[in-house]
């Protein structure tokens, strides 16, 4: 009897180590099969993103990753040389779809951009744009983009081994320490994840800066920043700047308690379905599988050989499960205020669960003075215009959007309406 019960326990405290490790793997595993299932609807542009968390994953689906390359260096392609065509700077999405390119081991030389009336490999356009924004920073003390974009187009040309002028990474390292990274009015973490990486694969390289000491500085600074965004919850900010704020962390070297409370949290939020935008997904499954965009750097893809368990990931069907909408309906009030301060209230009733998008078209059909429109991005249709009044990134302006006085952290797409609300839509200036 004795016997069986040393056993038992030796068995338990055997398997007791492994649930830990084997449920976080098939965390990974399902967002990774969410990404992947993301890919196979295409109805929307190819996202970079999602294809260098793809990359980035342990596991592989080489014949989807491959035809998603190719829709990227076609379709994605396409939609950036539009932009050039129109004379707007496309830093990020060039970036990302460099570092795109990159994740999958594809030769960069080989590419070509036109524009207007010229044709340029893809780094040198991404140079000049990068000129373009560093002489944009002198001259109005901000970039025409954001230093997000600014930080990723760094990153792209550092992990490519592409020298970075220390003009353009000078103007970075001054905005880090006078505290000009903002979304809206709080500091940026998103952006001081992007930053730091972006500097720390300049120090990696020793090159692309003037004075060590003042990077380091800088760095420091960002780091500090990082760990104190840390929530009571865990988060580094919020549910969807924690992914990139751990990456940045890994990527700076950070002992594993700095953020393994933040890594708690990623991990709740994706059991609870928190992420499912697939730009959400690309930004936290590199980090729940410890890597960062750096690890793009020393990216090889010779050993993919298609055998391998590793390289035969299956996405196995699913049976659709359409949720019909709620009869139940809701009550919401949206407000609008305009750049003059002019308020409207409207009141309808919509199903409850329904998107903010759904509910506004619904709106827009019903009441003849409110109308909208969006415009498409990565993280899906970002709100332009309300009754006729644009906000946009030329003019310094965006809708900011409200519940009952508290920030969305989504957007009118992803939001779901559960319970009677006030949604503010406020023109707004940054
Ligand atoms: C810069 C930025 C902004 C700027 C964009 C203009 C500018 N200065 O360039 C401003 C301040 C306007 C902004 C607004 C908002 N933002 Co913002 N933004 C960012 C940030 C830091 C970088 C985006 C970027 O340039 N990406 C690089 C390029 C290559 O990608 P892109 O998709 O082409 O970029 C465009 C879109 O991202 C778009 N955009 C910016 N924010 C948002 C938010 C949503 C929901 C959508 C659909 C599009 C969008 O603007 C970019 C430039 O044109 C990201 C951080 C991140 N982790 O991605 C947050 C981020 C995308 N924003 C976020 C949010 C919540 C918002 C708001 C909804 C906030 C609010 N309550 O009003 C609004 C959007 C409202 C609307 N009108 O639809 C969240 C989205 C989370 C989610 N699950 O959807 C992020 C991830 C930040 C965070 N951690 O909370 N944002
Ligand atoms: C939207 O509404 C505004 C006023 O509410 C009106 O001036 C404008 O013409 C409308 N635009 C469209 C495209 O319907």
């Amino acid at each position: 009897m004795k016997g069986i019960i040393i056993i038992v326990s030796a068995l338990l405290a055997l398997t007791a180590g492994k649930p830990l490790e084997s449920d976080h793997e098939e965390l990974h595993l399902s967002l990774n099969k969410q990404l992947l299932r993301s890919v196979d609807i295409q109805d929307n542009l190819p996202n970079p993103s999602v294809h260098i968390a793809l990359r980035l994953s342990k596991q592989h689906n080489l014949a989807k990753e491959s035809e998603h390359l190719n829709r990227l260096k076609t379709d994605f392609h396409n939609d950036i040389e539009k932009s050039l065509k129109n004379n707007e700077l496309a830093v990020g999405r060039l970036a990302l779809y460099i570092l795109a390119l990159k994740s999958s081991c594809h030769d960069l030389e080989s590419l070509y951009l036109a524009g207007n009336d010229d044709r340029e490999p893809l780094f040198t356009h991404l140079k000049r744009e990068m000129e373009e924004e560093k002489q944009n920073i002198a001259f109005s003390h901000r970039p025409k983009t954001n230093y997000y974009q600014y930080s990723l187009g760094i990153l792209a040309l550092c992990v490519s081994g592409i020298r970075v002028n220390a003009h353009v990474t000078q103007k970075l390292i001054h905005a880090v320490e006078h505290g000009q990274i903002k979304h809206g009015e709080s500091l940026c973490v998103d952006t001081h994840a992007m930053a730091g990486m972006a500097l720390q694969c300049l120090k990696d390289e020793g090159t692309g800066f003037k004075d060590p000491e003042e990077l380091d500085k800088a760095l420091a600074t960002i780091k500090q920043r990082l760990l104190d965004s840390k929530r009571a919850d865990g988060h580094m900010g919020n549910e969807f700047s924690t992914g990139l704020a751990v990456q940045a962390l890994l990527a700076m070297g950070s002992p594993m308690n700095e953020f393994a409370t933040a890594m708690e949290a990623l991990r709740a939020d994706a059991r609870q379905g928190t992420y499912h935008n697939p730009m959400a997904i690309s930004q936290v499954l590199p980090a729940l599988q410890q890597k960062s965009y750096l690890n793009l750097k020393k990216k090889e893809c010779r050993s993919e050989d298609g055998t391998s368990k590793l390289y035969t990931l299956v996405l196995d069907a699913i049976t659709e499960t359409e949720v019909p909408p709620s009869k139940e309906k809701v009550s919401l009030e949206v407000e609008v205020i305009k750049s003059n301060g002019e308020a409207s209230l409207y009141i309808i009733h919509v199903p409850r669960g329904s998107s903010l998008f759904e509910a506004l078209s619904f709106l827009q059909d019903k009441q003849k003075d409110f109308n909208f429109s969006t415009q498409e991005s990565l993280w899906g249709p970002f709100l332009s215009m309300v009754n006729g009044e644009q906000a946009r990134q030329t003019d310094r302006r965006y809708w900011h959007i409200s519940t009952d006085g508290t920030s969305l952290n989504q957007g009118i797409k992803d939001y779901k309406i559960d319970s009677a609300q006030k949604i503010t839509f406020k023109n707004t200036g940054y």
